[in-house]
């Protein structure tokens, strides 16, 4: 049965997605005439007004540098930026805010575990255990640094669906085995990928785990300790936050393993002409001025998630796939990759119709109004796996409606019409 779109709402009553779309300013634009339909949040997710007044108060009220000035706005500034660590770093479950440290995103966050990590402690012959499934962040550094070191990459295969194959996990994760880095929900399909799981397999074998949380820290209840994770990268863009902000989660003993990787301002103790010793953590990893207001806008973004309730977004979202994995299925010519049971994905679907070029869908339903996504969505790796050069893909937030997949539904009709299927 196809539920429609009322049913949807009656299932997620508790959430008002029309009513938060007030939040967003953006979500009322009209593109090429129609009202948009936003479904690229994979890519990156609108701002709501508490995100942009946060920044916009901070720079009108409280801006100076941070960590250096006896003036009044610089300590007001100080504690702007060390309140928004320990606020990220309480809506990830983490209670010592110096394991929160502050990058760019979450590529910048495993560059850093690459760098400063990686760098020292890999040695030929030792391996990095990814999977299929990954991102290009979680790929090329670590080609990089097999480069560099000589360590191996081994890979977790996916099965039919584009979950993670963990039947062969004993023979791909081994005493050689220093580091396993994986992503917890695919950018490109919305697996969800058993971290729990896989961590504890992997500390079995002495491995360290980090984990890609691009795509599960905006819509799944995270819970880094219980995640059972060392690491944990994350970009502020994707769940509400501006974007060149972001973090790395690292428990404080593998933390304190790591070299200073960027050398500069706030990230020393004493310097002298030849050498220097170093800060505690968090600031020890962070070298120069910091992207302050970011910080209060990331903030601000958790306290907006955590105040609608995260376990509530994700319902919302379940539903919304669910009524769209539905909808879709009745479309002929139309094939959806990722996981049959919406329960394995999170909020992204991505899709081919017939013989359509995915860039083609994409500008026609551009045309109706609709942002979607259409490429290799930084997996390569994963698309020729798939046997397929690109895909369309549409991700789903808490602002969306079951009336947007209609709308895409609308869209995908016309474009059946446009190509004679
Ligand atoms: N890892 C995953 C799983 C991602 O989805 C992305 C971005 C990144 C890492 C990199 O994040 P960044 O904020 O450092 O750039 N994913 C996408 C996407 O799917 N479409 O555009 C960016």
């Amino acid at each position: 049965m196809i539920m429609s779109p009322s049913t949807v709402r009656t299932r997620t009553s508790a959430f008002d997605a029309a009513r938060l779309r007030d939040d967003f300013p953006i979500l009322r634009e009209q593109v090429n005439g129609k009202p948009l339909v936003y479904l690229d949040n994979a890519a990156t997710t609108q701002k709501p007004r508490a995100v942009t007044d946060a920044i916009a108060r901070y720079y009108a009220h409280d801006n100076a540098n941070v960590h250096r000035g006896l003036h009044e706005l610089a300590s007001r500034a100080t504690d702007a930026f060390e309140g928004a660590r320990e606020r990220v770093a309480r809506f990830f479950g983490v209670a010592d805010a110096a394991e929160m440290v502050w990058t760019r995103g979450t590529t910048e966050a495993i560059n850093l575990v690459a760098y400063a990590w990686g760098l020292d402690r890999l040695r030929a012959g030792d391996e990095v255990l990814l999977s299929v499934l990954e991102h290009h962040s979680n790929l090329v550094p670590w080609q990089m640094l097999a480069q560099r070191t000589g360590a191996r990459l081994r890979f977790i295969d996916i099965d039919e669906q584009g979950r993670l194959d963990l039947s062969a996990l004993d023979e791909v994760l081994t005493k050689r085995t220093k580091l396993v880095c994986i992503g917890h929900v695919s950018n490109a399909l919305g697996t969800v990928n058993p971290v729990a799981h896989i961590a504890e397999r992997a500390h079995a074998v002495g491995a360290l785990v980090l984990v890609d949380g691009a795509q599960s820290a905006p819509h799944l209840p995270v819970d880094l300790p219980a995640l059972g994770c060392d690491l944990y990268a994350f970009s502020g863009h994707k769940m509400c936050g501006p974007t060149g902000m972001g973090g790395l989660w690292g428990r404080r003993d593998v933390l304190e393993t790591f070299a200073p990787f960027h050398g500069g301002g706030d990230m020393i103790d004493t310097v002298e002409l030849e050498s220097s010793t170093y800060a505690q953590l968090p600031n020890r990893l962070e070298a120069g001025t910091p992207h302050i207001a970011g910080a209060v806008g990331l903030a601000a973004a958790c306290d907006y998630l955590a105040g609608i309730g995260r376990d509530a977004i994700l319902a919302h979202e379940r539903a919304l796939m669910t009524y769209a994995l539905e909808r879709m299925a009745e479309v002929p010519d139309l094939t959806v990759y990722g996981p049959a049971d919406p329960a394995e994905r999170s909020g992204v679907v991505s899709f081919t119709l017939g013989d359509v070029h995915p860039h083609d869908l994409a500008t026609i339903l551009d045309g109706e109004g609709i942002a979607i996504r259409a490429g290799h969505h930084c997996a390569q790796p994963l698309m020729k796996r798939l046997g397929v050069g690109s895909t369309a893909r549409a991700s789903f937030y808490l602002y969306n409606t079951a009336g947007d997949v209609d709308r895409l539904m609308d869209g995908l009709e016309r474009a059946r019409r446009l190509f004679g299927l």
